[in-house]
């Protein structure tokens, strides 16, 4: 067939380097660019694929998110917005190290039964990394190869593309696919808030910083941004945005921050955020995942119970989820809390269960998802003209949430409104919202082990059940400090196993040790045996 020949001629283009494997991880894939060519090429045939087989437009993403500047990789993204179906990132890996590239897609073809005559259409966006336009331009290289349509976004935050996807996919039922149109959206509801106040905001030197401020036309006056780590000077994710404010627990460095206000920080590729600010004792306060969680879904509820409308509301967290925001959303605000494994795709996928699910993880991304019916019900009952003014007002802040909030994936610019629409309207200050709960003191480390895979968990993470003695061990550790909690397991993104432990004081460092020796010793550790933090 013409279209191998085209694909086996331009693959010479984009060579795969010998002996490099990759794996299409959590996330996609990542590694050090200058491996990457071949693999985006290869994506660029996958995504073809896929968009033939799905008859849908299908999302191609050129980012390393939170990762360095000199790291690049990809997330595909599926007809609804959402990440790539699990069953395909199997695909994904076997394309990427394929030495028989044709060999490998042929099969993939058939046990697909993919119809190559059928139309195919994939979008394409990039972060702002200096590889990423060499990288992105290899990805429309593979559509083009197998005769696939493509539509080039360039720059784009990674919610943006997920976005668009969903929004061609639908007809523009979710909305217009252009960068205005995402935009409308999101500040038009917005518009309709009482907001007006300050919010610093870390660009993390990447996308997230030239979006915000392409939106600052959109948003008249509503909300002042103030936007620092803009790229305009600094490198993209060092010493500043989401993953190294949350990990250092301490704000991006060369920063100096005004006790009592607001500050926010995005990731590389914003689909995470964090909030913060120092006391008037010069103490860093972190409000992450978990507190934004919170927030939400209690914002959520209360306009539920005042629209009288009989929806369940659900947070999904993962077993990182601080033990104090599980005990405040089930005893406190009774909503319905769910553990998923970490990975976003996990997240969204426990939360497609419920009328209103809050998804975060303790990092940072996370949004809010509302069932068909529960989007119908909320849109009805706006309409309704016979109802009082208090069902009205909650009916219609409803509608306008649901517009605010992108559906298909965490975005740390639609968060980032929707929480400043939720302190507005609460009258509510960021020290306020800090003291919902505290929480408790906690550790996570790293174990060098031979072989991750010798752990293997189960309970959304929770519970170990290899190598043998590895779960006793945890508990007879736990059970020697207070309100103690921790677990062990692989990463999916490093070759190494983490470690979490809390206690209802920094007495977690300890446990947290303790349970890291146990891995070193009992998953078989390499290298220098874990030594205690203190
Ligand atoms: C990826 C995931 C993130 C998860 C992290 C865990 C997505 C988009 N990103 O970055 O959600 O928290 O992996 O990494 O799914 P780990 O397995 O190394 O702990
Ligand atoms: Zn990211």
């Amino acid at each position: 067939m013409a279209q191998f020949q085209e694909v086996e001629k331009q693959s010479i283009m984009h060579p795969k380097p010998p002996g490099l494997t990759l794996h299409y991880g959590t996330a996609g894939l990542r590694t050090n660019a200058k491996h990457l060519d071949h693999a985006m090429f290869r994506m660029g045939l996958l995504a073809t694929l896929r968009s033939k087989n799905t008859k849908a437009t299908i999302g191609v993403m050129v980012t390393a998110s939170h990762n360095p500047e000199e790291d690049n990789g990809l997330k595909l993204i599926d007809p609804m917005g959402e990440m790539m179906a699990p069953a395909w990132e199997h695909y994904a890996t076997q394309l990427a190290n394929a030495d028989d590239l044709l060999t490998v897609l042929k099969d993939i073809i058939e046990k697909e039964a993919i119809n190559m005559s059928q139309e195919a259409n994939v979008f394409v966006g990039k972060d702002t990394r200096s590889s990423s336009a060499r990288l992105s331009q290899a990805v429309l290289d593979g559509v083009s190869a197998l005769d696939g349509h493509s539509k080039d976004y360039g720059l784009v935050t990674t919610p943006q593309l997920h976005y668009m996807v969903r929004c061609q996919n639908t007809k523009g039922k979710y909305g217009e696919a252009t960068l205005d149109g995402y935009y409308s959206k999101l500040c038009q509801s917005f518009d309709n808030l009482p907001v007006s106040k300050l919010l610093s905001v870390d660009g993390a030197n990447g996308i997230g910083a030239l979006k915000v401020r392409e939106m600052e036309s959109h948003l008249k006056k509503e909300l002042q941004i103030s936007l620092f780590n803009d790229g305009s000077q600094g490198k993209l994710n060092y010493q500043c945005g989401a993953d190294f404010v949350k990990v250092q627990q301490k704000p991006p460095t060369g920063f100096k921050m005004n006790p009592g206000e607001r500050y926010c920080s995005f990731d590389g590729d914003a689909d995470r955020i964090v909030y913060y600010y120092t006391d008037s004792e010069g103490q860093f306060h972190l409000l992450d995942g978990d507190k934004i969680a919170t927030l939400m879904s209690t914002f959520l509820k209360e306009l539920l119970e005042q629209a009288g409308l009989n929806l369940k509301v659900a947070v999904v967290q993962t077993a990182y989820a601080n033990g104090s925001s599980t005990h405040y959303l089930e005893n406190t605000m009774k909503v319905i809390v769910r553990c998923a494994k970490t990975g976003v795709k996990h997240l969204h996928h426990a939360a497609q269960e419920f009328d209103v699910a809050v998804y975060f993880e303790s990092n940072g991304h996370g949004t809010v998802l509302f069932s068909e019916a529960a989007e119908e019900k909320i849109c009805q009952l706006a309409e309704d003209p016979n109802i009082n003014d208090e069902k009205k007002r909650a009916a219609l802040l409803l509608q306008n949430t649901i517009n605010v909030i992108n559906q298909t994936v965490g975005d740390a610019i639609s968060d980032m409104l929707f929480i400043e629409a939720i302190l507005a309207i609460k009258g509510m200050s960021v020290q306020q919202w800090d003291a919902v709960y505290a929480d408790l003191p906690n550790r996570q480390l790293k174990v060098k082990v031979a072989d991750r895979r010798a752990i293997d968990t189960t309970d959304a993470e929770r519970r170990a059940v290899s190598p043998p003695g590895m779960q006793d061990t945890v508990d007879s550790l736990v059970n020697k400090y207070k309100q103690a909690r921790s677990f062990v397991r692989p990463s999916g993104t490093e070759d190494i196993v983490r470690v979490y432990a809390e206690a209802d004081t920094q007495s977690a460092d300890a446990l947290a040790h303790e349970v890291s020796l146990a891995v070193y010793r009992l998953a078989g550790g390499v290298g220098e045996e874990p030594k205690p933090l203190h």
